[in-house]
């Protein structure tokens, strides 16, 4: 066994995106493009030596292969010690739960989340600092400098782990810790939540149907849901995580899980419906003919937080993405607690825990999420909502349509345009923000702007400036259109519009939410060309 260093050269386009480095496999295959990164990293952080790393993925194909380099680099680079998941497997919350659990220096976490897998598809690298959070873009941004500059990296030649079984081994003196993927975190969750009371539900014949979309939540649910919980076997269907995810895409919305929707709209539908994506940070959650906008599910879970275990002495605050519905700002308006607006990304919120600001956080795009760890968390969320129906005896359809009575409601939709070409998308936004300063003031029926901006974002823990973090479009109502481009995709460019309205009436609160946004969705094509300038006359993805 000996440590080599092998010469390299920078690779172009090493950049992080909303949520890592993301790739098809294919390009992750070629020679030194995985070292590369995985060396900027650890270029990046400062006195990792003797330092704890922990390691895992969601299963997708090339996770084995790339796991076996990284454990390979780390012990070259002077870890201390790699806690890996068995198989090497851990979903992207139980990496956050781990790394904070056995203060571990940082973390690795290998997915594309919610793209889609396979030899074909793609893979994904993240890197997450000690709180268990996503890295900071001061760190991503050194990581994608290192990487364009890079000579060479370290690697020992030892031969594959053997990740099957639950043990320590070494390599070049790093200790290689194989540790069980699910117990670590299903120990949190025993924690903050009433397990007796969701017990009890099951066991009065309450049924759930559980999608894991063939993604790395399926034995973490099967162990909680059905383990733990006794929820009856076959709860949890789709729970045996496939390389290419069975051929779909893992991404819990009313799209690409709509096999979940169909059953729940059928006649014979379970009580409960929740569905999780490619690194189970994801969730979804569905009544009988009714799928909760994401946005409504982080406001109904902080209004209703005091009602759970975990969060009984009330919540400090709440935080949102920019584009997610200001359904919780109803919220915590009257709880008086403060409500923060983030950038997209979940890198954003980190801060606002650590600083003790907020409790609970989320994002339209299926995220939501607590400081009991620094990740969204899919299963955590629908482990929420279990207790709640426990606790309270209601239904999804009554927490919501109660929810609205109460604070109004908010009508959301996102329209995604995918496959777009780079160029032209990023014509289409430069065009809008050079119309930015005429909006204000423009009238479009009833529909009045008052403001158009470039969402800028300071953070108010440390100060650091993010900009262009979207196109915002906002009028005199409170209504908003939203316009950014995508930065997880691999190919192309996806151009994401985001609508937004608030209806206080209790009589219009049960209209079909592309229909109550009919006249937002008419003002964002002509305002941005999106005809002119893609050539699509419609979104490919409407959630
Ligand atoms: C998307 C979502 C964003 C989310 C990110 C990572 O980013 O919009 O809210 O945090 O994916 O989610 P973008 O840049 O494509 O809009 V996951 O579950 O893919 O890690
Ligand atoms: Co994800």
């Amino acid at each position: 066994m000996s440590i080599q260093t092998i010469s390299t050269i920078p690779v172009a386009g090493q950049e992080p995106g909303t949520s890592g480095l993301r790739k098809k496999v294919t390009v992750f295959q070629q020679p030194h493009y995985l070292e590369n990164f995985v060396q900027s990293i650890f270029d990046s952080l400062d006195g990792l030596s003797g330092q704890t790393l922990v390691l895992g993925g969601d299963g997708r194909y090339y996770n084995p292969v790339a796991i076996q380099t990284i454990l390979r680099m780390a012990a070259a680079n002077g870890w201390g010690r790699v806690l890996v998941g068995q198989h090497g497997i851990l979903s992207t919350p139980a990496v956050s739960c781990i790394i904070r659990k056995y203060e571990a220096y940082g973390g690795i976490v290998l997915s594309a989340s919610h793209n889609p897998g396979g030899p074909d598809g793609d893979f994904g690298i993240k890197y997450n600092i000690r709180n268990g959070g996503p890295a900071p873009e001061k760190i991503t941004e050194a990581i994608y400098a290192r990487s364009q500059v890079i000579t060479g990296y370290c690697i020992s030649d030892a031969p594959d782990v053997d990740l099957s079984r639950i043990g320590t081994t070494e390599m070049e003196g790093m200790k290689i810790e194989v540790i069980d993927s699910v117990s670590d975190y299903a120990g949190l969750m025993q924690s903050l939540f009433d397990f007796d009371a969701i017990r009890s539900l099951f066991s009065g014949g309450f049924t759930m149907r559980f999608d894991a979309m063939h993604a790395v939540c399926g034995p973490y649910a099967t162990r909680i849901i059905e383990g733990e919980l006794g929820a009856p076997e076959g709860t949890v269907v789709n729970a045996v995580p496939l390389e290419d995810f069975g051929g779909h895409h893992p991404d819990p919305n009313p799209v690409n899980a709509h096999e979940l929707i169909e059953i729940m709209n059928g006649s014979d539908a379970p009580d409960f419906g929740a569905a999780t994506d490619g690194d189970a940070d994801r969730n979804m959650i569905v009544g009988r003919h009714f799928a909760v906008s994401p946005s409504d599910s982080l406001a109904i879970l902080a209004a209703n937080a005091t009602r759970i275990p975990g969060y009984s002495k009330g919540i400090a605050g709440i935080a949102r993405s920019m584009p997610t519905s200001t359904a919780a700002d109803h919220v915590a308006a009257v709880l008086k607690v403060p409500c923060y607006e983030t950038p997209t990304g979940w890198k954003f919120f980190g801060n606002l825990m650590d600083a003790g600001k907020i409790s609970l956080c989320g994002e339209e795009s299926y995220g939501t999420s607590s400081s009991h760890i620094r990740e969204k968390d899919g299963l955590w969320a629908i482990l929420f909502w279990l207790n709640l129906i426990a606790a309270t005896g209601k239904s999804v359809n009554a927490l919501a349509a109660e929810h609205w009575s109460r604070y109004g409601r908010n009508y959301y939709s996102r329209h995604d345009y995918e496959h777009v070409d780079a160029e032209r998308a990023n014509t289409l936004i430069t065009d809008l923000r050079k119309k930015l300063p005429s909006l204000a003031g423009m009238r479009f029926g009833s529909n009045v702007i008052e403001r158009a901006d470039d969402f800028s974002y300071t953070d108010p823990v440390d100060g650091s400036v993010s900009e262009k973090q979207g196109i915002r479009i906002l009028f005199a109502d409170g209504s908003r259109i939203i316009f950014r481009l995508s930065g997880t995709g691999t190919v192309g460019a996806t151009l994401r519009v985001y609508f937004d309205r608030y209806e206080s009436d209790k009589n219009m609160h049960d209209l079909d939410p592309q229909a109550a946004l009919a006249d937002l969705i008419g003002i964002a094509s002509e305002t941005a060309g999106i005809l002119e300038h893609t050539g699509m006359k419609s979104p490919t993805v409407i959630t």
